[in-house]
């Protein structure tokens, strides 16, 4: 039976990882740590949790000694923009928590999961159904994190054996946790806004194509890739993965749909524009779907009718 340590577990994927990882592996096989304090039922008191700054390599090893894990999946990370506004702080955050959790995995001999994004291609990868192995120039810090992670990651499966896998994950959007300090944060708040005001100011411009995917086919893929034969994975630092490739149109008219009166508005911003802007329209998946099995299940019309009815009972749950 598994025993997975999971870092950044209150963040957008963690919040919603934890509770998929207790149903599938037993709410005391998973330990959920994060740097954040706040009380939140399904993470902190439904099982095993440690407050964990991932700067602290000490602690990190002591906890993981401590539940004697077989796993780590790490998670804790500064995202695009907020890398962007502050890099040093990002590369320290990013980098030397993920030193840190790889010679963890080290030491203990755990396996090994991170997420890399399609933030590690840039403006001179290749932009239509990029492929799995192409051109990784980024031009954002968060980017120059994802590369040199991929990278540390084969490092220390090739190095030292720790069997290390990824995905480049694209924007993902969930109605759990909101997701802080990203580019493709957008995706997300376009239905909050729905529910709540009935318009939208969109930061990205129209015609803006980025990759996109529901929480719940995100969450699956974690577990399918870590559950994958080992002698099968070529690609293990990082899987290209994603479902959707849209620009902020096709998000109105696929509320529309729901909500004709819906109103979509632009006020640029052009830091996380310019993110936008380096970043693929569309990533190739095949490989993970060759290697593992990748397969996703929401498009956008199921996305967004399952985005509005749980955001409805969330944000409205008198509402006739
Ligand atoms: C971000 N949501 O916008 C993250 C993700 C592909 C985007 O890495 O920074």
């Amino acid at each position: 039976m598994k025993k997975i340590l999971v870092t950044g577990a209150l963040g957008q994927i963690g919040s919603e990882l934890i509770a998929k990882l207790r149903g599938v592996y037993g709410t005391d096989n998973v330990i959920a740590t994060d740097i954040k304090r706040e009380k939140q039922y399904w993470v902190t008191q439904s099982g095993p949790h440690e407050s964990l700054d991932v700067t602290n390599a000490q602690a990190m090893f002591d906890i993981a000694k401590k539940y004697e894990v077989d796993t780590i999946m790490h998670l804790a990370a500064l995202l695009s923009a907020t890398a962007e506004e502050k890099p040093l702080l990002a590369w320290n955050l990013n980098m030397g928590g993920l030193i840190n959790a790889l010679e963890v995995a080290r030491e203990l001999q755990c396996q090994f999961f991170t997420p890399s994004s399609i933030g590690a291609f840039g403006p001179t990868t290749p932009k239509d159904n990029t492929p799995q192995v192409t051109i990784q120039r980024p031009t954002t810090m968060y980017g120059v994190n994802k590369v040199s992670g991929e990278l540390l990651c084969d490092y220390y499966y090739l190095k030292f054996g720790v069997d290390t896998r990824g995905v480049r994950f694209p924007g993902l959007i969930s109605y759990v946790a909101p997701p802080g300090g990203g580019t493709t944060d957008y995706a997300v708040e376009i239905y909050y806004e729905a529910i709540q005001t009935g318009r939208y100011t969109s930061y990205i411009s129209q015609g803006t194509y980025m990759d996109m995917m529901y929480m719940p086919d995100a969450l699956d893929a974690i577990i399918k890739l870590m559950e994958a034969d080992s002698g099968k994975l070529v690609h293990r630092n990082a899987y290209n993965v994603t479902k959707i490739s849209a620009q902020p149109e096709d998000f109105a008219a696929a509320i529309k749909t729901h909500m004709p009166n819906f109103k979509l508005d632009y006020n640029i911003d052009p830091v996380r524009q310019a993110i936008a802007d380096s970043w693929p329209n569309s990533i190739d998946p095949s490989a993970a779907k060759e290697e593992w099995g990748f397969a996703a299940a929401y498009d956008l019309p199921k996305l967004t009718a399952d985005m509005l009815e749980k955001l409805q009972k969330k944000l409205r749950p008198n509402a006739i």
